[in-house]
C-alpha cells in the first residue's frame, strides 16, 4: 500500500500539470525504484575537469548547473560561481528545503540580480518525493537570508519548471558540471524521468551527508539528505558521477572566524556586505548549535570543491548507501570506507549496491586556506 501510495505521489508529481511530458516510463522508473527493481546504471570511468584545471588549461569553457534552495549558505555559493572568470552558470534551479520552494527562488534571484548576472532561475519541487517538506528557518531566519526585509528582485523566475529546465540543460551541454547545495528532489525527479541524463553529466559535486561524524539535523544526518531521502538514494543510485563534499568540512578551521568575517566587512561592497548580513541568523544558530563563533558555509564549501578540485586534499571512491526507513537514521549517508559490504555477513544487504550502483568520490579533507582565499576573492 505504502509503495502504491508513493508511485501515485511521484507520478502526480512528475507527470501532471507542471511538467512537460509524461510519464508511463517514469512512473515504471518510480515503481521499479521503490520495489528494488535491479536497474543497469553507466559505470564507466570518471572524467573530472579538475584534471584540466591542474594542467592549467584555459578552463572558460566549463558549465555548470546549480541546484539550490536558497538561503544564507547557498548565497554566497552562488556569488562564488556567478563571479567565477573560470565558469559559465547555465542555469540556476530551485528546490525546496532551508525555506518553501518559492522563497528560495526569490532569494536565487536577488542573489544573481546582486551579481549582476542574468542567469536564467527556474523554480521546481515544493517538497520532498514522499515526505513533508521540513525547513531550516530555525537556521537560516524565515526568509532563509536572516530576516534583514530584502527588497525581490526585479526579474522573475523563468516560466519553465525547474525539472525540465535540468533535463534540457544536461541534454544542451554533455559536459555540464552539476552542483547541488539542497535536497536531491528535483535530480531526483529529473533522472527517474530520463536515466540517461546520469551518463552526460561530466561530475556532480554534492553538498550533502555525514560521511564520517555527526549530523547536524539529527545525530545521523545531514539536512539535505535527511529532508529528501528518497530523492538522494534515486541520486546515488542513479551512476552519475558524484562528488559527495559532506558537512563536516565547513566545521572546526574552515569557519569563517569573526576576525575573518571583519576582514570580509572591510571590503566595503555590496556583495561581501551582504554575505555577512544574510549569515547573521545561521552565525548565531551555528554557536547555539556547536559553540563555534563564525560563519560555517556548507555550500560555498562544496561550491569552491566545484570550481577548483584540487581544493579537496583527500578523497577516495566508496559505496555509498541512504538509510531510507529507520526513523533514528533517517538520511544516513552509510559509507563503505573499509570496504567491507563485499563480506559475507554484509552481502545480503550491499548485493544490490555493489552489483548495480558506482561508487562515490567522496571528500574527506579541505585546502582551508586556499578554500578562503577563493571565497574572500569572490567577495571583492
Ligand atoms: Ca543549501
Amino acid at each position: 500500500m505504502l509503495r502504491l501510495l508513493a508511485s501515485y505521489f511521484i507520478a502526480s508529481l512528475c507527470g501532471e500539470g507542471s511538467f512537460e511530458g509524461t510519464s508511463n516510463s517514469l512512473r515504471g522508473r518510480a515503481q521499479n525504484f521503490l520495489d528494488g527493481v535491479k536497474q543497469k546504471v553507466h559505470t564507466g570511468p570518471r572524467q573530472i575537469a579538475g584534471a584540466v584545471l591542474r594542467r592549467g588549461a584555459p578552463c572558460m569553457t566549463r558549465t555548470l548547473l546549480i541546484d539550490t534552495d536558497t538561503a544564507s549558505d547557498d548565497a554566497v555559493a552562488l556569488i562564488m560561481a556567478l563571479r567565477s572568470a573560470e565558469v559559465r552558470v547555465a542555469a540556476i534551479t530551485v528546490v525546496a528545503g532551508n525555506v518553501p520552494v518559492a522563497q528560495a527562488t526569490s532569494n536565487a534571484l536577488f542573489t544573481a540580480e546582486l551579481c549582476g548576472s542574468d542567469v536564467p532561475v527556474y523554480s521546481g519541487a515544493e517538497g520532498p518525493l514522499l515526505r513533508k517538506l521540513a525547513t531550516a528557518d530555525w537556521f537560516h531566519g524565515a526568509d532563509g537570508l536572516g530576516d534583514h526585509g530584502y527588497k525581490p528582485a526585479k526579474r522573475r523566475a523563468e516560466p519553465r519548471h525547474a525539472v525540465d529546465a535540468l533535463i534540457q540543460t544536461v541534454r544542451e551541454n554533455p559536459s555540464i558540471e552539476i552542483v547541488t547545495l539542497g535536497p536531491l528532489t528535483n535530480l531526483a525527479i529529473a533522472l527517474l524521468r530520463d536515466p540517461k541524463l546520469a551518463a552526460s553529466a561530466k561530475r556532480c559535486v554534492v553538498m550533502g551527508g555525514a560521511p564520517c561524524c555527526e549530523g547536524n539535523v539529527t545525530p545521523a544526518a545531514e539536512f539535505n539528505i535527511w529532508v529528501d531521502p528518497e530523492a538522494a538514494r534515486i541520486v546515488f543510485r542513479s551512476g552519475l558521477p558524484l562528488e559527495m563534499v559532506g558537512w563536516q568540512l565547513c566545521r572546526g578551521e574552515a569557519v569563517v572566524n569573526p576576525q575573518e568575517t571583519k576582514r570580509v566587512l572591510a571590503l566595503k561592497n555590496p556583495i561581501a556586505e551582504f554575505a555577512v548580513r544574510c549569515n547573521s541568523t545561521a552565525v548565531e544558530a551555528f554557536f547555539k548549535q556547536t559553540g563555534q563563533r563564525g560563519m560555517s558555509l556548507p555550500d560555498p564549501v562544496a561550491m569552491g570543491i566545484a570550481l577548483n578540485p584540487a581544493l579537496c586534499t583527500s578523497s577516495s571512491e566508496h559505496y555509498v548507501e541512504i538509510e531510507v526507513s529507520s526513523e533514528l537514521t533517517r538520511g544516513m549517508t552509510v559509507v563503505d570506507r573499509l570496504g567491507v559490504a563485499k563480506d559475507s555477513r554484509n552481502r545480503d544487504v550491499w548485493a544490490n549496491t555493489i552489483e548495480h550502483h558506482r561508487k562515490v568520490h567522496v571528500c574527506w579533507s579541505l585546502d582551508i586556506p586556499k578554500w578562503k582565499d577563493l571565497l574572500f576573492s569572490a567577495l571583492a
